[in-house]
């Protein structure tokens, strides 16, 4: 299987994550995408290669034009405001709210007006590379992608930061560009065909579900952990089924914390019933491997033998499919836990 992979993603080094009320070091870091590389390298059956530039315009085919102007030039604007800065977070979100009875708000212009009108929680720092990050990100999904339309069966492509919670507007969760969200947008606007994201991380993905939610040529399926105690709590709920056009083309299914194996395979077979009708011509898997059992931040009970069983549930489908990577913490078994799930998907 090809794997692309691109050292961009270590210029997106934060050494802090504001969350839980406390300053500690990041879940999401350098060494998740390293410890991926490492294991598949170490596997012949894996072929690595470095994606080709594909610019802005694909982003702004989904995202706010003004979001990735915000993050080309926000680092540089606010370390000039507040020197010796290295980590950008959030002191003031905008809230639609603060002008209820008036007219929509603008993008503030001051710097820390800014970052909360793009930005909407505390634990995603923008350091001085997280643009080009970001940026190599949406590569890596974008020439995955086109690696399979090309004919590949299967592709995966090693992101990082991951996309999953980025809305059209809004950053945050780790995420800055949706890769995934890119990705299908591409797809379904360059061959006209029908497109699947089916998300199998731990947290729901909210920004994949905003951006395709009134769409019914890109379906949205997601298996997570129950927003009324995960992250992003507000949003990942099973009467969440799409809206206009849409209807009927987003499906969640949120899960008990401990969910096990058995549990999560069998919501998985149910999840892949609803792709299998929807008939698409391509599939793109958000891949977070932070529903295992020992993920420091997470609640469900996955094991690596899940993870392979989920792979394999996924290949059944016999779609052509590319295979985005979002979360997963528990770095020492990060790189076995993708290994296991590739390998099922191919098997
Ligand atoms: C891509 C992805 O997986 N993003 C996840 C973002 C979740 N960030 C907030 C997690 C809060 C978890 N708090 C649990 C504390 C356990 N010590
Ligand atoms: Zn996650």
């Amino acid at each position: 299987m090809k794997v692309v992979y691109t050292p961009a993603h270590l210029l997106h080094d934060p050494h802090v994550e504001f969350e839980t009320s406390t300053a500690h070091a990041p879940w999401e870091h350098i060494g998740r995408a390293e410890a991926i590389r490492e294991t598949l390298q170490a596997d012949q059956q894996f072929d690595f290669l470095e994606p080709s530039t594909w610019g802005t315009s694909p982003i702004e085919a989904v995202h706010n034009p003004g979001l990735v102007r915000f993050l080309a030039e926000g680092w540089r604007q606010y370390a000039a405001a507040h020197p010796g800065v290295r980590e950008v977070v959030p002191d003031v979100f905008y809230r639609p709210a603060l002008r209820d009875k008036m007219s929509a708000g603008r993008e503030p212009q001051a710097i820390n007006g800014r970052v909360g009108y793009w930005c909407f929680e505390t634990t995603t720092p923008l350091t001085e590379g997280t643009y080009q990050a970001a940026l190599g990100a949406v590569d890596t999904a974008l020439t995955s992608t086109r690696l399979v339309l090309d004919g590949e069966h299967h592709a995966y492509g090693l992101c990082r930061p991951p996309g999953h919670h980025a809305t059209a507007d809004l950053y945050g969760g780790y995420c800055f560009f949706n890769n995934a969200a890119v990705a299908a947008n591409y797809v379904a606007t360059t061959t006209g065909s029908k497109v699947t994201v089916l998300d199998v991380d731990y947290h729901h993905g909210n920004g994949t579900q905003q951006i395709f939610y009134d769409r019914d040529d890109v379906q949205y399926v997601s298996l997570h952990g129950d927003p009324a105690r995960a992250y992003p709590y507000s949003i990942g709920f099973a009467d969440e089924t799409g809206a206009g056009r849409g209807l009927g083309c987003n499906r969640n299914y949120p899960l008990p914390a401990r969910a096990d194996d058995d549990l999560f395979v069998a919501t998985l077979a149910d999840a892949c019933e609803q792709v299998a009708a929807f008939d698409p011509a391509l599939l793109i898997v958000s891949l977070g491997l932070d529903t295992y059992i020992t993920d420091p931040i997470c609640y469900l009970a996955v094991t690596t033998e899940g993870m392979r069983r989920s792979g394999a549930a996924v290949g059944e489908l016999g779609l052509p499919t590319v295979v985005l990577q979002e979360g997963g913490y528990d770095v020492s078994a990060l790189g076995a836990n993708v290994h296991a799930w590739l390998s099922g998907l191919a098997c």
